[in-house]
């Protein structure tokens, strides 16, 4: 006979069900992002401000004491951008086949690019006021861009390193894990610099309306002192249709991994961050750069695991994108427009075991893309490997193989991508065989990259 559970039970049961789920999720937001989120694959960050000027790198030099902090702000007094044209911008990120962008609007060294109505430490610390161009840079960003047909993404850092009442600076260090329940020192200091923040979090909203905003920087507190829930909310009332990225205590949309392409796709949906040479901002020394072949192969890697690519430019203290840079654009630009259709709008192909290289679907699930890289130049790439490779060799012929390793941060042991080269020319034929020897047993990165967020 089957067994039957009083009413009152199953009652009883179905709502500590519903309990259940609707308290998981409050603590735990899913998070969503729009269809043109998910259909751009593409964007460009841009990363820029004061720092450009002696080339320090975006604001961690205040962090580390590599550089005195009147030193580095005093960049603001040589930091007249003359040849700023944002539609020019507008048009290579177009040209190079990106479908978004986002800008510094206030990196961790607290100096805005907008006229900020808001206080640091009594005065107004932006463009505006502290540095010779004296005007605002993200509004003509921001209305060039839209111009082109772009959606806009604003980049916000929570944490300031010029604002006094940030009493929770210094509280983590590189190589150690975020802190989790941190409660900022002083409680006067920290509700003026929430009030500081929502201000200025205010003035972006009204006065730009930005289809994203990219935060950074939460990591030094935890998401109840930030009052994370809070923010959520009301940016998306000021804002409606805003997308929000994970640095905001895992209370954002979208996942954010950093410099390594995730070896076992985010949950949530997701946006790679990475630089094109080795810094954000602009350093004339930094002549590292990936090659468009790379960059090309990364952002299929990423769309073809259901990911975005956010591909970071650094522009000159005059306003202008290094040559490099332009030219590496232009190169990726001839692929993306050429295969269009097998990027933008697309969904992500059958899982590696299937193909082991990149591929994608069409939404009606009809069209196949298979993406074949190793011809004609000639380089595969192995992700997550942690040991230093001893000796690679295409096992045929013996011949040792040059490697390269782009990307990856150390400081948080994330390896990066390690790219072969194959000979010029070669005949790959029915298959070749590339042997890599080392001197331990091997060691996978299995993590997620760039995980400074907190979930
Ligand atoms: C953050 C920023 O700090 C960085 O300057 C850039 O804006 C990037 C997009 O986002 O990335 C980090 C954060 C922490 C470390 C390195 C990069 N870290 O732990 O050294």
């Amino acid at each position: 006979m089957r067994k039957t559970f009083p009413k009152q039970v199953l009652a009883a049961a179905i709502i500590a069900c519903l309990a259940i789920s609707i308290s998981a999720k409050s603590e735990k937001p899913a998070g969503s992002v729009p269809q043109w989120f998910k259909d751009a694959k593409f964007g460009i960050f841009v990363h820029w401000g004061i720092y450009a000027v002696d080339g320090t790198g975006a604001s961690w030099g205040i962090f580390n004491k590599s550089i005195p902090y009147g030193k580095y702000m005093s960049q603001a007094d040589r930091f007249d951008p003359k040849k700023y044209d944002p539609a020019k911008w507008a048009e290579l990120f177009k040209e190079a086949g990106a479908k978004y962008a986002v800008l510094t609007t206030k990196h961790h060294d607290g100096m805005a690019l907008w006229d900020t109505q808001q206080l640091t430490n009594g005065e107004k610390l932006s463009v505006v006021t502290k540095t010779p161009i004296g005007r605002d840079l993200v509004g003509p960003f921001v209305k060039a861009m839209r111009d082109a047909g772009f959606n806009v993404g604003l980049y916000y850092s929570w944490l300031d390193w010029s604002n006094k009442d940030y009493a929770a600076k210094g509280r983590w260090r590189r190589g150690e894990a975020p802190p989790k329940n941190t409660t900022p020192e002083n409680e006067d200091k920290w509700k003026r610099f929430l009030a500081f923040i929502d201000g200025q979090l205010k003035e972006l909203c009204d006065n730009y309306k930005p289809d994203l905003i990219w935060f950074d920087g939460d990591w030094d507190v935890s998401p109840k002192d930030w009052k994370m829930a809070d923010f959520k909310k009301k940016l998306k009332s000021w804002d409606p249709g805003v997308v929000l990225n994970s640095r905001m205590g895992g209370y954002g949309d979208y996942d954010t991994p950093e410099q390594g392409i995730p070896v076992v796709p985010p949950k949530k949906y997701w946006e790679l961050c990475m630089t094109m040479n080795r810094t954000w901002g602009y350093n004339k020394f930094d002549t590292k750069h990936k090659s468009a072949f790379q960059l090309i192969r990364i952002l299929m890697e990423c769309v073809s695991m259901g990911g975005n690519l956010l591909l970071n430019v650094g522009p000159t203290p005059d306003g202008t994108i290094r040559p490099e840079q332009v030219a590496i654009l232009k190169k990726i630009g001839v692929w993306t427009h050429k295969y269009a259709e097998a990027i933008y709008g697309t969904i992500p192909g059958p899982a590696r075991i299937h193909y082991g290289f990149p591929s994608t679907l069409s939404k009606d699930r009809k069209t196949l893309y298979l993406c074949v890289f190793n011809s004609p130049v000639n380089q595969i790439l192995f992700k997550g490997l942690i040991n230093k490779p001893k000796k690679i060799t295409l096992m045929a012929t013996g011949e040792e193989l040059k490697r390269e390793r782009v990307g990856g941060a150390p400081w948080m042991h994330i390896p990066g991508v390690l790219f072969i080269t194959l000979p010029k020319g070669l005949e790959v034929g029915y298959g070749t065989v590339v042997k890599i020897e080392m001197d331990e047993p091997i060691k996978l990165y299995t993590g997620k990259p760039g995980a400074i967020e907190q979930n």
